[in-house]
């Protein structure tokens, strides 16, 4: 059987990174065979592209030149990582997928959506999602979170309005695809968030077996 594909996706600071452990660490004591990786990234060329798109000296990125990077390295992901793991039954946790590419380069940066769903069937296929968790705050506090983290990245260094901008088009997309789309209140204190990551696990869970 196919496995299960999951992702996580929110603002910068909404707290990803936090709550892919904890989903890791729940989905492995509930006995899944897990892998976790993300987006861009999660193989060693996509990763090379990852550092060409976060590195801030790269200041002349055209928006088109950065969407195209964005699904080369998905079309690797996918190839090397993502669809042989799901093949084999593994279930495969990533953090961001293309609701990212809509939300940044679509909302962010206003490229056109239905360049943005050309390039997602080229790279894709059929293959989405099957559970997304959309962890929601404020602009305000995602950015006063992830200023604690230290050196802005090229994304980072953008203005709130540019995330005004993702957030909108991320509850957007949460209202447009409600049976895939979970929304997690990550304004919460940690251990809230945590609680409601889980009930939509264990949810999801018992609609699979
Ligand atoms: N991108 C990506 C695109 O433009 N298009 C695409 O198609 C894709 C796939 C890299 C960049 O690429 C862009 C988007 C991004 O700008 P990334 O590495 O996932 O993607 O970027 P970040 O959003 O920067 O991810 P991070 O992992 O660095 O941030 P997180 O995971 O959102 O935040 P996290 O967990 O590091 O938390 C931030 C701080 O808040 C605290 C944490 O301890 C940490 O200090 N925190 C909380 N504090 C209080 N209460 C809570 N509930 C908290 N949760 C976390």
């Amino acid at each position: 059987m196919r496995g299960r594909f999951i992702t996580l996706e929110g603002i910068e600071g909404a707290g990803k990174s936090t709550a892919m452990e904890m989903i890791r660490q729940h989905l492995e004591q509930l006995g899944v065979d897990l892998i976790v990786t993300r987006e861009p990234g999660g193989t060693p060329v996509a990763e090379k592209i990852r550092i060409l798109l976060l590195d801030k000296s790269n200041t002349s990125i055209a928006s088109d030149t950065e969407l195209l990077l964005m699904f080369a390295a998905r079309a690797q992901h996918l190839d090397e990582l993502i669809l042989p793991a799901l093949e084999a039954g593994q279930w495969v946790l990533c953090d961001r997928f293309t609701d990212a590419t809509y939300s940044y380069q679509g909302g962010g940066r206003g490229i056109d959506k239905q360049r943005i769903a050309q390039l997602e069937q080229w790279v894709q296929g059929e293959l989405r999602p099957d559970l997304t968790l959309l962890l929601d705050l404020s602009v305000e506090q995602g950015l006063m979170r992830a200023g604690r983290r230290g050196e802005p990245d090229r994304f980072e260094q953008e203005p709130s309005l540019f995330f005004e901008r993702i957030r909108s088009c991320y509850l957007e997309r949460a209202k447009q695809y409600p049976e895939r789309f979970r929304i997690i209140d990550a304004s919460q204190p940690l251990d809230q968030v945590q609680q409601q990551i889980n009930k939509q696990l264990d949810n999801h869970l018992s609609h699979v077996s």
